[in-house]
């Protein structure tokens, strides 16, 4: 595919909380309305590029918006050339460096710039990236916090609605005993060949994750994720060392090079890079190859709509993460059925704003 030859013309960026349909508590703290970033970039050829980043904390949203004002005096007659531009702000912000809110703001850019190129070639995303509009494997990632053992088994039963059979607990209780307790109520709710997942949330000392992770090595959890601080990979390569449950960490990957340092040190069995916090559409890419040169499955952390058509062009493509917290924002929310999250058949992305919902929330 070529790269259109599209001029940046303008920025425009919103900042919202959304509400959610299931609140998340997690051993980390929790979410209870999802802070948003809307992001359209604008060409002079009437092409309009849109994305959203996810800022885990509603105080970092004005600082967010901010930060992406700044940046778009720079991109203002630029070519929307998504690499390029990757480049040009990366040498922008070589001081400060590249990690996060900085990182958010390329990876929202770059997202844009892809949906832009996208819509100008009359191609879904899928497509320009090497892959194909076909259904995504997934697993339901809303709800199941930190809600005990009744609540925990009772929304994980709900939980399979849209033909799900996958889902993800967080774990992270003030004891060993109340983490296998759950588990365990979890897995007696849910049908047998249910695919289990959970997640720490990097709460968890070493020795601690090994403590926990041999208590719930019999348990059938399908892997184990972030159980203890992300960056500590060699940490992380003991607990995967000792645990029979595959490791799985990457949503606080910075850029593929923090994957590369993760592989090198066998931080994890599976890996999961979070589509903005690793940069962007051209980041997750250099991670697919990566992951298949390496041999390690991939799966996505949240952005279900872009991650959809990268997965289809990921060759180690493993499961994506499920979230409907850009829902309300969204014209058309993408549908799920039989566990599946569907493509739609549209140039680039295939969002559209809510407008109506957007200036609503926008007033709130
Ligand atoms: C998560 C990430 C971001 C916000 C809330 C929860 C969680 C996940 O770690 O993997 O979904
Ligand atoms: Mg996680």
């Amino acid at each position: 595919m070529p790269v259109a030859d599209l001029t940046i013309r303008s920025l425009r960026v919103r900042a919202l909380l959304a509400p959610m349909r299931r609140l998340l508590t997690t051993a980390s703290g929790g979410v209870t309305k999802a802070p948003l970033v809307l992001i359209d970039v604008e060409t002079a050829e009437g092409v309009t590029g849109i994305a959203y980043v996810f800022v885990p904390h509603p105080a970092a949203l004005k600082a967010m918006v901010a930060l992406l004002q700044d940046v778009a005096g720079l991109l203002q007659g630029q070519k929307a050339a998504p690499v390029p531009i990757e480049m040009l702000l990366r040498k922008r912000f070589m001081l400060l460096n590249g990690t996060g809110l900085v990182t958010l703001a390329i990876a929202g850019i770059d997202m844009a710039l892809w949906d832009a190129q996208g819509k100008a070639l009359g191609a879904p995303l899928a497509r320009l990236v090497g892959g194909a509009v076909r259904p995504v494997k997934a697993y339901n990632s809303t709800g199941l916090g930190l809600a005990g053992a009744e609540k925990t088994a009772k929304e994980a039963v709900e939980l399979l609605e849209f033909g799900f059979d996958a889902i993800k607990l967080r774990l992270g209780y003030p004891t060993i005993e109340e983490d296998v307790a759950v588990t365990r109520a979890v897995m007696r709710a849910v049908p047998a060949g249910t695919t289990v997942m959970c997640d720490f949330n990097q709460a968890l000392t070493v020795p601690e994750a090994i403590r926990r992770g041999h208590a719930l090595d019999g348990e059938g959890l399908y892997w184990i994720e972030e159980p203890t601080r992300a960056d500590d990979y060699a940490g992380n390569a003991k607990i995967a060392a000792a645990l029979k449950t595959a490791v799985q960490i990457g949503e606080n990957f910075w850029c593929a090079s923090d994957m590369a340092k993760a592989i090198a040190a066998g931080a994890m069995d599976f890996a999961m890079p979070d589509l903005t916090k690793i940069g962007g559409v051209n980041a997750w890419m250099r991670c697919a190859a990566l992951a298949e040169a390496h041999g390690v499955p991939l799966s996505t952390h949240l952005f279900p709509e872009t991650s959809a058509h990268l997965m289809t062009a990921t060759p180690t493509a493993h499961y994506l993460e499920w979230v409907d917290w850009a829902n309300p924002v969204l014209e058309e929310p993408y549908k799920v059925e039989k566990g599946h999250l569907v493509i739609p058949d549209r140039p680039g992305v295939g969002m559209a704003w809510n407008e109506a919902v957007i200036a609503k929330l926008m007033a709130s």
